[in-house]
């Protein structure tokens, strides 16, 4: 394989209900869209998945942009590999920057499955063409707010709610959405807002019976977390810390959670997903696909990747329309009454690309060859 040219849109989209974590409050996503195309013209498609704002993490659409841009394609462009599973190694020489990385490694994938006319989710290895489907709620103005959407998404049938939880919006929001939900898989991922000093408060959780508490400590450390495991019944999940197959190996060793929730993006791509899937399965850790309120360009490379037989939990990957009032992608995602989603069987990503409606979002765009 030899990437020719990698195409870079930058659209603007407005989500149809805002989304707020522990760091901020997002109305609307700006996502860089990486198109990449090979020597003989095959093209395929992947997502940057940072944020507007270095708040989950230090990357943000402008920086990516930019390191695409100055360092990562001409690290790629040209340059002849094996395979889409070669790509990453083409850029790991630059550190970080894994989101970037990604929206150009799982291009690569896709435009591979399609030349080989295979689906994606097959040419990755996966196993369980469907796979099930949790959502993820940020925090709300109020509590009965709060409970009326969680009633929608048990309506609708998702497997397992979680919700965004912050020092100001925990104990009381967990007690009382358990009164009333008393039997649904239940977790609060709490993006790095608690510190070790906060044990006690931690330790009250124990009495909701979550399946588990998603990142409480800090967004680098798996130390704190392995003291916080010992002290409190729920499993920790982690999320922000895990970059890699090594990152999560430590993790392990050091019993710093017993759950890892894995992201694409945060990992640098779908080889390094895979590493990280491997090591967790060889450890019977149980793992689980993460979002990033992702388009479905990002959504579709998500369901792919989740067959694998490591995935063993419901991910955060939802139905296209709780995030947005019209998806880039045709058909849309969409989740059966059981909560699950079934991987397309078309080639590559499986999804078709609304090229129109994309250049009507689109804000920026360039072409790096
Ligand atoms: O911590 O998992 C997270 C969204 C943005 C940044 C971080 C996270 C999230 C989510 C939403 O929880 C997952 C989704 O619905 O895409
Ligand atoms: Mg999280």
């Amino acid at each position: 394989m030899q990437i020719k040219e990698l195409r870079l849109v930058e659209i603007k989209m407005p989500l149809v209900h805002f989304f707020e974590t522990s760091f901020g409050r997002t109305y609307d996503r700006t996502i860089i869209l990486v198109q990449a195309t090979d020597s003989d013209g095959a093209t395929g498609w992947g997502e940057v998945t940072c944020g507007e704002s270095p708040g989950y993490s230090e990357e943000w659409t402008g920086s990516a942009w930019v390191t695409i841009e100055k360092i990562l394609a001409p690290m790629v462009i040209g340059h002849e590999v094996a395979s889409a599973a070669d790509i990453a190694g083409l850029m790991t020489w630059a550190r970080g920057n894994r989101m970037a990385k990604s929206g150009i490694e799982t291009a690569c994938w896709d435009l591979e499955a399609k030349r080989l006319g295979v689906p994606l989710w097959r040419h990755l290895g996966g196993v369980n063409r469907e796979i099930g489907s949790g959502v993820s709620i940020g925090i709300q103005d109020n509590i009965p707010q709060l409970l009326e959407k969680i009633a929608t998404e048990v309506a609708a049938g998702y497997k397992r709610i979680k919700i965004k939880i912050s020092p100001s919006w925990d104990y009381d929001v967990l007690k009382e959405v358990r009164r009333e939900f008393p039997e649904i898989l239940l977790m609060a991922d709490a993006n790095s807002a608690y510190r070790l000093a906060d044990l006690d408060r931690l330790k009250s959780f124990d009495e909701f019976d979550l399946m588990m508490l998603e990142q409480p400590l800090a967004h680098d450390d798996i130390v704190d977390h392995a003291k916080l495991q010992a002290a409190i019944k729920t499993p920790i999940c982690l999320d922000e810390p895990i970059k890699s197959a090594e990152d999560a190996r430590k993790a392990i060793e050091l019993s710093s959670g017993r759950i890892i929730n894995l992201k694409n993006g945060r990992v640098g791509g779908h080889t390094e997903s895979k590493k990280v899937e491997a090591v967790c399965r060889e450890n019977n850790i149980p793992v689980w696909c993460g979002g990033m309120l992702e388009s479905g360009i990002g959504r579709a490379h998500n369901i792919a990747i989740s067959t694998l037989a490591g995935y063993t939990m419901p991910g955060d990957v939802s139905a296209s329309k709780r995030y947005w009032h019209e998806d880039i992608i045709s058909p849309e995602v969409i989740v059966s009454e059981n909560g699950t989603i079934t991987a397309p069987d078309a080639p590559g990503i499986g999804f078709e690309i609304k090229h129109d409606l994309i250049k009507k979002l689109t804000i920026r765009e360039t072409i790096l060859s």
